[in-house]
């Protein structure tokens, strides 16, 4: 049995006002010829298919296509979970037709509804609240636990006193697991945070801001008896623990010019008789384009940047030019297709020390507010008491 793991595709997204639906094209396709060749058996999208709630008809096309051409005439199971971009129930409404075709499109902690599926390499043979057995020619049994995006929101509960959110997704996360058994392949997926990580401290910082310390399920929750975890929501690829076969598969999309360095992968996954993994190879994808952001001081050094990188998308920033002529502009937007932003800094701002709220942790802007307010800086469980609910407003959007 071979899966292939990809998660956060993010169709239909945008970086500054360019549209990435083209792009976006070119890297399912090389999925697609992945799964192809490599002959899967089975393919897992854990969460953020689309970038938004509501995705363009374009978006929604792409992505019908895709996991038309995914599951192989049927052949081939792909299940989707809903991750915070996409909105579960949009998701979910496809799956009566999507799951004539062995597609699974899960939104919420439900039954798992499937056809009839006969004479196709590995079809579907029974199901659960949120889980799904299949079964291959070769006899062979998998169980696949989903959990979509995990909030108190969207799981229709209200936080109680003193509750961690990785305590409760434990709970939420229970039926699903119920279907794993020691004659199965077992795999759970799901799309959100986890801790220890194994990245750098940076790395780590970053996605502590995203999610807030609180929002982080810790892994040993995750564990259970899964032989292999696909997770989706951290864009990068990482091996969150290797022994128990926890990955991210990280993102198929550069979304921001601060992710310069980040390559994009997806993981297959081969599970030998005995139902454990045997090996995990990492196929880096090879269309989804680099990004950067530039600063240049004359239209000269702007041309020395463009010619020598023409396969990056590109955000130009002008600085140290008391002038630039709009001409020169649009010469450049016209003969680069790939500068999608141009934008020109004042001069000297750099003299002035100008502190935005950007330079500011969430805790000092409430403080500084509150003492804005009030006149006196606020009492340490407010704080507390507002990060809380901060964590989670952050978690969910
Ligand atoms: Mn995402």
């Amino acid at each position: 049995m071979r899966i292939l793991h990809t998660a956060d595709w993010h169709i239909g997204t945008r970086t500054d006002d360019y549209l990435r639906l083209d792009e976006q094209r070119k890297t399912c396709a090389e999925i697609v010829n992945i799964a192809n060749e490599k002959q899967v058996d089975m393919v897992i999208i854990a969460g953020d298919l689309y970038d938004s709630f509501l995705p363009s008809a374009d978006a929604e096309k792409l992505v019908f296509d895709t996991l038309l051409e995914l599951c192989n005439d049927g052949n081939r199971p792909v299940i989707v979970i809903a991750g915070n971009h996409d909105d579960p129930r949009r998701l979910s409404n496809a799956h009566v037709f999507a799951s004539m075709h062995n597609i699974y499109l899960v939104g919420a902690m439900e039954k798992i509804k499937f056809a009839n599926l006969k004479n196709k390499n590995v079809v579907p043979v029974k199901s659960g609240v949120g889980h799904i057995e299949f079964k291959t020619k070769a006899g062979e049994k998998v169980v696949v636990a989903t959990m979509p995006f995990p909030s108190y929101y969207r799981y229709k509960q209200i936080k109680k006193d003193g509750e961690q959110l990785g305590d409760s997704i434990k709970e939420w996360f229970k039926p699903a697991l119920a279907g794993f058994r020691k004659d199965t392949i077992n795999i759970a997926v799901s799309h959100l945070l986890t801790y220890p990580v194994n990245c750098n401290p940076d790395e780590f910082a970053n996605y502590e801001v995203v999610g807030g310390a609180i929002s982080f399920v810790d892994r040993e929750n995750l564990v259970s008896q899964a032989d292999y975890t696909a997770l989706g929501h951290i864009h990068h690829q990482i091996a969150i623990d290797k022994i128990n076969h926890i990955y991210y598969s990280g993102g198929t999309i550069n979304k921001f010019f601060d992710d310069v360095s980040v390559k994009n992968h997806v993981l297959i996954a081969d599970f030998d008789s005995k139902h454990k993994v045997k090996k995990v190879e990492s196929v880096e994808l090879t269309n989804p384009k680099r990004l950067q952001s530039q600063r240049v001081s004359s239209m000269e050094e702007a041309l020395n940047f463009l010619k020598v990188n023409t396969d990056k998308l590109v955000r130009l920033i002008f600085t140290d030019m008391d002038f630039v002529n709009p001409q020169d502009i649009k010469k450049i937007k016209r003969e680069y297709p790939n500068v999608i932003t141009v934008s020109v800094e004042p001069k000297k701002i750099s003299d002035q020390v100008v502190v935005t709220k950007k330079d500011l942790s969430t805790k000092e802007i409430f403080e500084k507010f509150v003492e804005h307010k009030t006149g006196s800086l606020p009492e340490d469980e407010l704080t507390t008491l507002f990060l809380e609910l901060m964590a989670e407003v952050v978690y969910e959007a």
